[in-house]
């Protein structure tokens, strides 16, 4: 029985065991797990190295009309380069819906943007933005249907953002067609009238994008959220949490035995309030949603991780250009916080920044990191057990990782088409040095070897931790 390529001598994790094998590959799959494995055509030697799970980035945007004159630096060639260069080999990316428009004319127009482009498999989410009658009762049940089985709601921004009305609305639907919800929870009209307030004061610098965007409006919109999921009888996950105050409402919503599951990101390890500060307009590189906070906010995210609220660890990769067109610096460098480009570019760093601090660190095991970053993302989003493990007749997606090397990140050495890295200058140790797609190598040691185009579209099935408390139906894995 040969086997189209062998990866022999390393020591292979999922999320549950971290063993020493061979890994057989045939056919793009996943086809034999052990030692002394048969010869293959091709042979790779993972000797002092860990074969993971290819990363799964459960929240990313690529290309995405910002609906103003920004524009994202990232498309689906971009963004999956600089995805797989950090050992990501599934990435799901989003459909946003317009005002005004139908659900399913932003289906066609990302998969537009995405055609001939991905080196790496992806899968959209929709974002439900206007959730008129025909959405709710026709377009959304049969999206859901066709495997978009995941879709994200607002509960800020103008543009986006849906009333609790609406949100029962929508949620309502994701529970009878066994969907999964993400939620972006924050008190649009806190945020609205701190915004107005700290304009009159002219306090408009970057810093005070931080400033309008308060734990307590997360805290408020979290337990709504939670609240109105509740009264539904549906799960949700709450994305990008970014403090304690939101993790304390996830806990308490999980301890009384609700469906409710949490994302979070790097920039919330990583980044503080201060990083918006800074010199000039510098600190515009940092302005995200929710905004970091402080170092005691970052310790709970990290006993959030290891304990259990947390189920997915994304990037959020939101990429757009301090300089140069449609960037940061779109309305001037002198603009005001509420005209600067939301979102900070991370899905290259994700990975290595995780795995550098957490399991390097003694702080998180190889097993947890896996799960988080990997295989409940492929859960959540109903990709399991196709993506998002190292198992037979999985797919052959998998990142080779150098756990001795030591690597400073600078934007030099990333693949995205952002110009700068909120992470510059942080040493880490542990690299994927080789990934694969299907078998096939598209990365190693530096190296592109993979045609534009090749990534495939997945359709997702439903995922089984969308599934009600109250179902009926069997809580089985098949
Ligand atoms: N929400 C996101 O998910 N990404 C970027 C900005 C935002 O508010
Ligand atoms: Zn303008
Ligand atoms: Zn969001
Ligand atoms: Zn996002």
């Amino acid at each position: 029985m040969n086997f189209d390529l062998v990866i022999r001598n390393g020591t292979v994790a999922t999320a549950s065991e971290v063993f020493k094998a061979d890994v057989g590959v045939r056919g793009g799959r996943i086809a034999a797990l052990g030692e002394g494995l048969a010869a293959g055509r091709e042979e790779i030697d993972a000797a002092g190295l860990l074969v993971l799970p290819g990363g799964v980035d459960g929240h990313v945007h690529f290309d995405q009309p910002t609906g103003d004159e920004s524009v994202m630096a990232d498309d689906f060639l971009t963004g999956t380069r600089s995805a797989a260069f950090g050992g990501t080999t599934t990435v799901l990316p989003f459909a946003c819906q317009e005002k005004g428009k139908t659900l399913r004319a932003a289906v066609d127009d990302y998969h537009r943007r995405a055609a001939g482009k991905p080196l790496i498999d992806y899968a959209f989410h929709l974002i439900v933005t206007d959730p008129t009658e025909q959405v709710l009762g026709q377009e959304l049940p049969a999206l859901i249907r066709e495997g978009y089985t995941s879709f994200k709601i607002y509960m800020t921004y103008d543009a986006l953002k849906l009333n609790d009305r609406q949100i029962l609305e929508v949620l309502d639907i994701a529970r009878s067609e066994g969907a999964m919800v993400m939620m972006h929870a924050e008190n649009a009209d806190c945020i609205a009238w701190l915004t107005e307030k700290l304009e009159r004061a002219g306090q408009t610098a970057p810093y005070f994008h931080g400033v309008s965007r308060p734990r307590v409006a997360e805290r408020e919109a979290t337990h709504r959220a939670i609240s109105l999921a509740e009264l539904v009888d549906v799960p949700i996950l709450i994305v990008h949490v970014s403090g304690a105050d939101a993790v304390e409402q996830i806990r308490w919503a999980q301890g009384r035995g609700l469906r409710i599951y949490a994302e979070t990101c790097p920039q919330y390890l990583f980044l503080t309030a201060d990083d918006l500060g800074g010199e000039g307009f510098e600190g515009a590189k940092c302005i995200c949603s929710p905004p970091p906070r402080d170092a005691a906010n970052q310790k709970v995210i990290w006993d959030g991780l290891t304990g259990g609220a947390f189920q997915v660890f994304s990037s959020d990769h939101a990429p757009f250009r301090f300089d140069g067109p449609g960037g940061k610096k779109v309305h001037g460098d002198k603009a005001p916080f509420r005209c600067v480009p939301n979102g900070i570019p991370g899905v290259e760093t994700r990975l290595p920044l995780l795995f550098s601090e957490g399991v390097m660190k003694g702080r998180m095991e190889l097993t947890k990191f896996v799960e988080l970053t990997a295989a409940n993302p492929a859960r959540m989003y109903g990709l399991h057990p196709r993506k998002g493990t190292i198992a037979v007749g999985a797919d052959a997606d998998i990142a080779l990782w150098d756990p001795s090397r030591t690597v400073t990140i600078t934007n030099g050495i990333l693949h995205h088409n952002v110009d700068y890295t909120p992470y510059e200058g942080i040493e880490v140790t542990g690299w994927p040095v080789v990934t694969l797609s299907r078998g096939e190598v598209i990365c190693r040691d530096g190296e592109l070897l993979a045609a534009p185009g090749r990534g495939e579209f997945l359709p997702c099935g439903l995922p089984a931790p969308a599934r009600p408390k109250g179902s009926p139906a069997p809580v089985l894995p098949f």
